[in-house]
């Protein structure tokens, strides 16, 4: 059965997406292979026909599903016997707080830090939709939403503590192993990480130690950034 995930890609084929990353990790966490297809932005609408809005989008022998996790919900209750994405019910919900953390906490300061980096390596195609539909969101250029960004660095890694917390107790945010929930907060820093040259973490910081032990996992998944 063939398993394919279109999975965003900038002009040189650097997959950057957040959420893509997060359905990445979570296909091999179950041990699932997946062939990635390429697509810019200006591409999705037309993936598989059409009527897509946003990737990942995953199609596993047929079986469409949307959104990362939906992917990493349908991969669990599809695969039961694999490694478990979530350690129960309790754990979704922990996985749905750091999703909602990543999204309204982590994002907004992460786009105020790397968004033009990210316009500057799409391709052309793409470079047009980013700046007018990003340009929108903020109200903004993306040259003054990144400007200053310097000024903002101590407080974004300082936003990070909660998880410095949690790492003090346990090697995961998942606990003894990781989960979904650790694949959602690295997709998100994953993003500005290949789109970027800008460093978001300190060399020292444990967050910067947990992450580099996410990207070495599965055969050093996470450093696949080009395929
Ligand atoms: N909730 C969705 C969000 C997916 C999403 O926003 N993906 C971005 C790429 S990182 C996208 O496709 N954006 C399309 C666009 O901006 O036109 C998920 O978790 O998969």
């Amino acid at each position: 059965m063939s398993r394919t995930l279109y999975d965003l890609s900038a002009a040189d084929g650097r997959r950057f997406s957040p959420y893509c990353w997060r359905a990445k990790l979570a296909l091999a966490h179950k041990g699932l292979d997946a062939a990635t297809v390429p697509v810019a932005f200006t591409e999705i609408p037309a993936i598989l026909g059409g009527g897509q809005t946003t990737v990942p989008v995953l199609d596993d022998g047929g079986r469409i599903v949307r959104d990362s996790f939906a992917i990493a919900e349908y991969l669990e209750d599809a695969c039961p016997d694999g490694p478990s994405l979530f350690g129960g019910e309790g754990g979704r919900g922990k996985a749905r707080l750091i999703e909602g953390w990543s999204m309204y906490a982590l994002h907004p300061q992460i786009s105020g830090l790397v968004l033009r980096d990210i316009w500057a390596s799409l391709a052309p195609k793409d470079q047009d939709y980013f700046r007018t539909s990003r340009e929108q969101r903020f109200g903004r250029t993306l040259e003054d939403i990144q400007a200053g960004r310097e000024e903002r660095l101590e407080a974004f890694r300082k936003s990070l503590q909660p998880i410095r917390h949690a790492l003090t107790h346990a090697p995961y945010i998942g606990g003894k192993t990781p989960l979904f929930a650790d694949y959602i907060l690295f997709g998100t820093l994953q993003w500005a990480r290949v789109a970027s040259d800008f460093q978001l973490l300190a060399e020292r910081d444990p967050v910067a130690v947990w992450f580099a032990g996410i990207a070495d996992l599965y055969g050093g998944r996470g450093k696949r950034v080009m395929e």
